[in-house]
């Protein structure tokens, strides 16, 4: 029986014997042909890939990343307000005030009354002994004999201006005020021919002597009221009495 089981087992030993001998890590076809019974096969299949590898060592810092920059956040909360900044310079001095009141100084409405119509009175005896008095216009004359420019000068000094007809009643007034000639308040100082008032208003009514104005000599620029109530254009530094008119 022994001799049975030796034999049988006489395969698997040759076999074990034959796979020691290529098992080792050399590759089988490496091998010399030592052994006529050795056939080597074609290579395997690769294997299944092996475990993962334990982590590398961490490596360098990177570079800044390019990507792009983020959107602007909003603005941020108001901040605390800063402290006052220093004083501006003075403003612009102001424009005078009223006149204060003193507590006697205010007048009684009757008394404020009684001085208006006192101040009526006089302007009546004015106009009665010395002026005349058409519409809102009173009429006054100055005796003396003086230049135009001086005329102008009078009357603005009494807040008043030089005399104007605007019409026959108010030159009918001038005339009986002006007890000789008297200078007017128009000119054509601005335009040869265009005769207009003090204002540079036209002055449409007009009361020529016969043949004027004429311009003679060419310098007659200005206007005098003849002892006829005529007008004649005459020299603005020959001299006449001024009669200057005041608002009534
Ligand atoms: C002229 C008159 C002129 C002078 C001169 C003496 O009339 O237009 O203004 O008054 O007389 C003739
Ligand atoms: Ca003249």
């Amino acid at each position: 029986m022994k001799t049975m089981s030796l034999f049988l087992s006489l395969p698997f030993l040759l076999l074990s014997v034959v796979t020691a001998s290529c098992s080792e890590t050399e590759i089988c076809e490496n091998v010399p042909k030592t052994c006529p019974v050795v056939a080597c096969g074609s290579p395997g299949n690769n294997g299944l890939p092996g475990r993962d590898g334990r982590d590398g060592t961490k490596g360098e810092k990177g570079e800044p990343g390019q990507g792009l920059r983020g959107l602007q956040g909003p603005p941020g909360k108001v901040g605390p307000s800063g402290i006052p900044g220093p004083l501006g310079l003075s403003g612009a001095k102001g424009q005078k005030g009223d006149p204060g009141v003193s507590p006697d100084s205010v007048l009684a409405a009757s008394e404020i009354e009684s001085l208006r119509s006192e101040v009526e009175r006089i302007k009546n005896w004015v106009t009665f002994s010395l002026g005349r008095k058409v519409g809102k216009k009173l009429f006054l004359s100055f005796g003396e004999k003086m230049t135009f420019d001086r005329v102008k000068a009078l009357c603005a000094r009494f807040q008043a201006s030089v005399a104007t007809p605007k019409n026959a009643a108010e030159n009918a007034a001038i005339h009986s005020v002006a007890k000789e000639e008297a200078f007017l308040g128009i000119t054509d100082e601005a335009k040869e021919g265009e005769f207009v008032d003090l204002m540079g208003i036209r002055q449409t009514y007009q009361n020529w002597n016969r043949g004027e104005p004429n311009n003679a000599n060419s310098g007659e620029q200005c206007v005098v009221m003849l002892k006829d109530g005529k007008w004649n254009d005459i020299t603005c530094s020959d001299s006449f009495i001024a009669v200057c008119e005041f608002p009534a």
